[in-house]
């Protein structure tokens, strides 16, 4: 019985294949029916699974099941379906579902270790699990607002929890700190250092330079190219200044590098008043004004796109000894950039000595913008995307390790969400604080 089924579904494949060769212009894929299903943990008895085939179509189709235990397939019957685990260790299971020659599969870790099966995959106490205390060589970072490490409340639970290196979202850059010539506000920077010294944070100091984040007196600078100049040094000079001792890192420039053709460098307006080398400059007076801070070039699409990742390292290769690290923003999807290319960024940072930030990690679930909701497939995908990610991360050298940074604590505070206008479930925690599969992934990637 079981081995005919076993045929049946090689039969159906083989079936599929074939005609798919033979007559590919008239395949239709059968995008109403694929293979679905959820697990929750009985809560009489920790051993047992109760399976539910969630798997949606609007015409009959077959469903069976491998729990993973060796005992081949089993019809799936009406309802949820019971499966004891006896022995502790990882067992795969699969639900294939068959329609019309075509068969899809769903599949999940379930876990078991002495206390039964482990909730999400992550044995032992989930609520014990601290992303910081697991990642033992490298800083683990988050984003944050002065208005919530004020509030205190969940969110900073969470910050003093799981992480130990803070980035502000977006007061630590020019337009916040120096709105009107000669006049600074430091007050929500401040705010954010103060919360992570007293909770033995590292601060990563986010953007001095950013063409996006240039207040408009700035813009519209009315002086001489030379009176520019002096304003950027004193500018760099008082912020790196005020935080010296307390801020570990700076951005010193961000997203200097076109996306078109050749990727040359965008046409802002530090450029246009201090010239080509106006990043070496930058970096520089940062240098100047502290020497033991470290310093960071920062910019997207570095593990997607070999032109701009190369043109990115010309720039670094142009800085010397006056950068310390390169800041990989990662604001990637479930289904890509590859971990080739991630290993290529990283590959790149390494061979030249430098220290790699994974910065602004986030992993959009929904980038065609096709899903009204995180489904549990599409949340393990998710979930292995970021294994990867860190699993590359922690696999390369202790001394070019510094830190990797998710862009944001919840769900729904994501600027993913406004900035392509559909939902999205791109980080850690959802909208209840609760531990995503996300978060046991980035766990997974540790171990
Ligand atoms: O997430 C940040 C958003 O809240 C701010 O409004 C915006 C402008 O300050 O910056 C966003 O963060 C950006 C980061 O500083 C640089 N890389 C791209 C990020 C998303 O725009």
């Amino acid at each position: 019985m079981k081995i005919s089924k076993l045929i049946l579904l090689l039969f159906t494949a083989l079936l599929a294949f074939s005609c798919s060769e033979d007559k590919e212009e008239e395949f239709v894929p059968p995008v109403n029916i694929q293979a679905s299903f959820e697990y929750t943990i009985s809560e009489a008895d920790p051993f047992v699974i109760q399976l539910n085939n969630t798997t949606e179509g609007t015409v009959s189709f077959t469903s069976v099941w491998d729990f993973g235990l060796g005992n081949g397939l089993e019809d799936d019957m009406p309802g949820i379906e019971e499966v004891r685990y006896n022995e502790t260790g990882e067992y795969v299971v699969k639900l294939y579902v068959i329609y019309d020659g075509l068969t899809t599969i769903d599949s999940k870790m379930v876990k078991v270790d002495e206390n039964g099966i482990c909730p999400d995959g992550f044995c032992g106490n989930a609520d014990d699990s601290s992303l910081k205390a697991a990642a033992t060589t490298f800083s683990v970072g988050t984003i944050t607002r002065s208005g919530w490490v004020t509030a205190g409340g969940k969110h900073t639970d969470i910050l003093k929890k799981e992480f130990n290196n803070l980035t502000s979202e977006y007061e630590m850059k020019m337009n916040v700190m120096y709105p009107s010539e000669g006049s600074y506000n430091f007050s929500a920077g401040d705010a954010i250092v103060d919360f992570a010294m007293a909770n033995d944070m590292n601060v990563h100091g986010h953007a001095l330079i950013w063409h996006n984040a240039t207040p408009s007196w700035v813009q519209n600078f009315s002086g001489t190219n030379a009176e520019f100049e002096t304003m950027v040094e004193d500018y760099i000079t008082t912020t790196v200044t005020r935080y010296k001792g307390k801020v570990r890192s700076w951005d010193v420039v961000n997203e200097a590098l076109e996306d078109g053709s050749g990727n040359p460098l965008r046409n802002s307006v530090f450029r246009q008043k201090m010239g080509d080398d106006y990043i070496r400059k930058c970096f520089q007076f940062a240098r100047n004004a502290d020497p033991d801070v470290l310093l960071f070039y920062n910019d997207y699409n570095m593990a997607s796109s070999s032109g701009k990742r190369a043109a990115m390292f010309d720039l670094v290769d142009d800085l010397g000894d006056l950068i310390d690290g390169v800041g990989g923003q990662m604001h990637i999807s479930y289904d890509g950039p590859s971990a080739s290319q991630i290993q290529s960024l990283a590959d790149g940072v390494v061979s030249r000595g430098l220290k790699l930030h994974f910065a602004e990690l986030d992993i959009r679930a929904n980038p065609n913008k096709d899903q009204t909701s995180l489904t549990s497939q599409r949340a393990e995908e998710q979930r292995a995307k970021y294994k990867e990610v860190v699993k590359i991360y922690n696999s390369i050298p202790l001394d070019n390790k510094f830190a990797l940074t998710v862009w944001g604590v919840r769900d729904n505070e994501s600027w993913l969400i406004d900035f392509w206008g559909a939902q999205d479930w791109p980080l850690l925690f959802d909208k209840n604080y609760n531990k995503k599969s996300a978060y046991f992934g980035f766990l997974e990637g540790l171990q």
